[in-house]
């Protein structure tokens, strides 16, 4: 048999691939004990030159300052920002990696495209079609701070100068500056987005992950569910104490694992649209698709397995419901003493409401999911898989085994459908990769044998993964997915069609992508309720300026938690177990102050030292 040569056409080229993960899902940051990591406060940003037109540089600077102010205005939230320096060299598609997502250079660069040329380097020819901005840290969470940020805005498909152009522009840079400060997207009254109704756009949180267009002129608004998450990291004094939490498990059956990425919607029974907040269970950041999908994200390290958690909500009368409709089943509610996985005795749309009062927290609040019921009703899957890719690529005259070292790597994935479509695996690729619809399929021995059917909806990266594999050597247009499962095996192959243009004329070009899944033991420990702590810790001043060798004694007001803090300096100088601080000799520099509830490692205050001569 004769050994054909190293195909000249594999260059392992995954480094475009991974960039397109910022697209797809903007995290909520955890650190590596699964608890929400917090940007440095004041946050600093360094406005940049773009090559092309500077002016559009100034004016992201400007909207950044003007989204600030948004977010520093929100009820029971603590938060100041700054100008920092101006970053010297102008920048452009040729430069703009040496900025972008760069930790430990002291800069969190705002970066504006004034022609998309950078946005569809980073993300791919024509991204700039459909990628407003991204907001993301530079520096690696898992130490449960963010010390620098980027900031990438799409300029192109805003209008000229014009009333349109300043709103539009302004919802996207408060939006992307939510990202940095560590808050995920949301799918609240998502119905509402491009439904052609201006007037429900105040409704729509403005961590929704895509712009609606109802509105062209909408006021930067933020809803309960941007401020009540934002204040959980940054709480004011007196926002614990002034609002109440809910908090529990959501459970699949038939065994109650606890279950992450279920999207759930807390509303208030007398004001539903405004008085209402979105979360996930796991604390699962969720993303948009390619496909219009929603997806949430698993399987970040210390994520709470199925734990959910919603605070800032207001006194008063709340319902718990996870979400239908998106994924085609019904909505769930939270139906007190009468939960059950059974939907007989537990009717899915049977509600009891909570009645919270000021600083309660009901942390007991478990919802036990049924199977879901009726042809579009499978709302979760029960089963977890150890996935196992191989491909193929065809040209006239050949054909070749993709070598492993290019293919997709092995991970795990679950797929589930409550509310939306979630996907686990130990491998970020799926998690661009994967969002798959599924429905059932009646097999040869009826719905008991619990067939699935599903289609990938995201061809869009497949075709970006094949694309990096040839270079410029080919082109591909037409993708089809397809996988099913019978409970024990999933099966699945994703097939492009292209053309391949090394040769003196183009040939057709098939490569296909095939998965094969075995089941895995899943995860049954459940995180801890509520999994980011109903509890605060503010520390005064927030910002002190001293001289070199000088003094300054910070103070902690610890709410909803037991016990004292724990005093910590993020930069130059010493803070004694009382919190005074002491500044070095020497040197200008800013300091972090951290003061950590000693009962709730959670709870976590900040503020800042600006040492100087
Ligand atoms: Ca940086
Ligand atoms: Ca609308
Ligand atoms: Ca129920
Ligand atoms: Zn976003």
């Amino acid at each position: 048999m004769r050994r054909r040569p190293a195909p000249p056409w594999w260059p392992s080229a995954l480094a475009a691939l991974l960039a397109t993960q910022a697209v797809a899902g903007v995290p909520l940051y955890l650190d590596a004990a699964g608890r929400p990591a917090r940007h440095f406060v004041p946050v600093v940003s360094n406005p940049t030159t773009p090559s092309a037109n500077p002016a559009v540089g100034a004016e992201l600077a400007g909207l950044v300052a003007q989204a600030g102010d948004v977010w520093a205005a929100a009820p029971g939230v603590r938060i100041s920002f700054a100008t920092g320096a101006p970053v010297g060299q102008p920048i452009d598609s040729s430069n703009y990696t040496d900025f972008l997502g760069v930790c430990g250079d002291g800069l969190s660069p705002l970066i504006a495209d004034p022609d998309g040329s950078i946005v569809d380097d980073l993300f791919g020819l024509g991204a700039s079609d459909a990628v407003l901005g991204v907001g993301l840290t530079d520096c690696d969470p898992s130490d449960g701070f963010v010390e620098e940020h980027t900031m990438l805005v799409n300029f192109s498909p805003l209008p000229p100068a014009s009333a349109e152009r300043d709103a539009t522009a302004l919802r996207i840079v408060t939006h992307e500056l939510g990202h940095v400060l560590g808050l995920a997207h949301s799918l609240l009254n998502y119905e509402f987005q491009d439904d052609g109704d201006p007037t429900n756009e105040i409704y729509l949180p403005m961590m929704f992950p895509v712009i609606s267009h109802d509105d062209p002129l909408a006021a930067t608004h933020l809803h309960l569910d941007d401020t009540s998450m934002l204040a959980l990291l940054y709480p004011a004094a007196g926002f614990i104490s002034s609002t109440a939490t809910v908090a529990g498990l959501a459970l699949l059956p038939p065994a109650s694992r606890p279950i992450s990425g279920t999207f759930l919607a807390i509303r208030s029974t007398s004001d539903p649209l405004a008085t209402a907040a979105f979360t996930a269970s796991g604390l699962t950041p969720t993303a948009v698709s390619l496909g219009g999908r929603f997806v949430a994200f698993l399987g970040q390290p210390g994520e709470p397995q199925g734990a959910f958690q919603v605070s800032g909500l207001p006194p008063g009368e709340y319902t718990v419901e996870v979400f239908g409709g998106m994924s085609g089943e019904q909505p769930e509610f939270y139906s007190g003493a009468s939960e059950s996985h059974d939907p007989t005795a537990d009717p899915p749309g049977t509600a009891t409401p909570l009645t919270l009062a000021a600083g309660e927290v009901a942390s007991d609040v478990d919802l036990l999911l049924d199977a879901g019921a009726g042809t579009l009703g499978v709302k979760a899957s029960d089963t977890s898989w150890n996935i196992v890719w191989s491909g193929r690529a065809k040209i006239p005259g050949d054909a070749q085994k993709v070598p492993a070292s290019v293919l997709p790597p092995a991970g795990e994935l679950d797929l589930l459908a409550t509310g939306g479509w979630a996907l686990h695996s130990g491998s970020s690729f799926f998690d661009t990769l994967m969002s798959g619809g599924w429905t059932p399929a009646v097999g040869k021995h009826g719905a008991s044998t619990r067939r699935y059917d599903h289609q990938l909806a995201m061809p869009d990266t497949m075709v970006a993964f094949a694309e990096s594999l040839f270079g410029t050597a080919a082109a591909f247009g037409e993708v089809s997915a397809t996988g099913s499962t019978n409970g024990h095996r999933l099966n699945g192959n994703v097939t492009l069609r292209g053309q391949y243009f090394a040769g003196p004329r183009p040939r057709k070009l098939t490569l296909t992508f095939k998965y094969r899944g075995r089941p895995r033991a899943m995860n049954a420990q459940p995180g801890q309720v509520p999994p980011m702590s109903a509890s605060a810790v503010v520390v005064e001043p927030a910002l002190v300026q001293i001289g070199h060798g000088a003094q300054t004694q910070f103070t902690a007001n610890v709410e909803g938690a037991s016990g004292s803090v724990t005093w910590d300096v993020r930069g130059l100088g010493t803070v004694d177990a009382n919190g005074l601080y002491t500044a070095p000799a020497a040197g200008a520099f800013r300091a972090e102050v951290v003061a950590r509830s000693t009962s709730e490692p959670a709870a976590i205050g900040l503020a800042a030292v600006d040492v100087a001569p």
